[in-house]
């Protein structure tokens, strides 16, 4: 009989519908240490909670998130839910002894992220991972295999950026405007991923924020009559009454990364035309990678040791058996997708929580906290106008 593991999962919109479907297939593609149970489906909202847990497979429903996480049966706590409740329920889910996946970012302050952290350090028999999905792009982590094996040498730049034009002045006030809920806007949202990615992909830190700025190009919104329906704009209707948005819409900073590079990092949700155009690229004395999330199936490699004359960029496929994960879905060039990316960090969660090495670093708390540290150490450049050392922000 294989071994698995009951999962809660905490959330249904659109978080909630990525990491069930991971859950839902994962199995059907990859050979895994422990097989998901979708065992527990945890909501508030009492009238959709039904529908989605026949429609996507749990087998067990509840709006009290306490009781559930008091369940003996449950092994994996999947918090999928707007920011600020990440620490209460992630904390809570440690101390009653589950492994436990949260979303990305690990919380709405640094606090909380930190709380998190302490919480993952004293809970010595579970496990933690965040879902930075990013990383599980196999572009994303064939960069990482090529810096890792030295084919990029001496790293000089790293630019990260994050695209999206969704925001515009007829989106009503949701969480994702609301600093109380959401901690930041672009920043905690986008910023985080690319963040984590030139992290992932340099295997260097943040040493400085030598500059930032934020700005908030909408300062007003129409309060939601109706709750958020999933998706990125949440799908709320507006009603009469309008309401502040006190989070920035774009940020943008520049600084230098441990090993010496320069880096600059841009996430906006006014970019007008990109809907979800993230990537890194990282410049090096040997080499250069270039990942655009439009082109997710690609990764843009240069060697910079070939003769001048044979110089160039190569847009190498990562759909093959030899790319990490792309073997298990289909033949080479038969691409895959977003929601794929989940599907890959769940394989590795379920590897990891039975054993197994996973094929790339899986980030935990400790790791996400790093980035919680980055994301402060920018505020404050940009409260404060001035270069902020990372290693100051505890
Ligand atoms: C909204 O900006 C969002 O859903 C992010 O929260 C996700 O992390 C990103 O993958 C897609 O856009």
């Amino acid at each position: 009989m294989a071994k698995s593991i009951n999962i809660c999962l905490v959330g249904q919109k659109f978080m909630g519908r990525t990491h069930s479907n991971a859950y839902m297939k994962v199995a059907k593609y990859f050979d895994l240490a422990l097989q998901p149970v979708m065992h527990t489906l945890v909501a508030r909202d009492q009238a959709e909670l039904a529908e989605f847990a026949r429609r996507w497979g749990w087998a067990n429903t509840s709006t009290d998130w306490r009781a559930a996480f008091q369940n003996p049966e449950i092994g994996l706590i999947d918090i999928g839910t707007p920011n600020n409740v990440h620490a209460e329920m992630a904390i809570a889910a440690l101390e009653a002894g589950k492994h436990v996946a949260c979303e990305k970012p690990l919380a709405n302050t640094l606090a909380g992220a930190r709380q998190m952290r302490d919480a993952a350090r004293k809970a010595k028999k579970s496990k933690t991972f965040v879902w930075y999905n990013y990383r599980r792009v196999p572009a994303v982590a064939l960069a990482h295999q090529l810096v890792k094996e030295g084919r990029l040498g001496r790293i000089y730049h790293v630019r990260g950026y994050y695209l999206q034009d969704w925001a515009g002045p007829d989106v009503p006030l949701i969480w994702r405007f609301q600093k109380k809920i959401a901690g930041s806007g672009s920043h905690g949202d986008l910023n985080a991923h690319i963040i984590d990615m030139a992290r992932f992909i340099t295997g260097e830190e943040v040493a400085e924020v030598s500059g930032a700025i934020m700005e908030t190009f909408v300062k007003e919104r129409v309060i939601p009559s109706q709750g958020s329906t999933g998706g990125i704009s949440g799908g709320a209707k507006g009603s009469a009454a309008k309401g502040r948005s006190d989070v920035d819409d774009a940020v943008l900073f520049l600084g230098r990364m441990t090993g010496g590079a320069v880096c600059s990092f841009e996430a906006t949700r006014f970019a007008t035309g990109y809907q979800n155009k993230n990537g890194v690229e990282v410049h090096g004395e040997k080499g250069a990678i270039s990942f655009n999330f439009e082109d997710m199936n690609y990764l843009s490699w240069l060697d910079n040791t070939v003769p001048a004359r044979l110089r160039g960029w190569t847009r190498v496929p990562t759909t093959g058996g030899d790319h990490p994960w792309a073997g298990a879905y289909w033949p080479p060039a038969h691409i895959i997708g977003y929601e794929h990316t989940f599907m890959n960090q769940a394989a590795d969660m379920l590897n990891a929580l039975g054993g197994r090495k996973p094929i790339v670093p899986l980030p935990d708390f400790e790791d996400a906290y790093q980035t919680q540290r980055i994301l402060e150490a920018v505020s404050v450049s940009v409260r404060e106008r001035c270069p902020v050392k990372v290693r100051e922000v505890k």
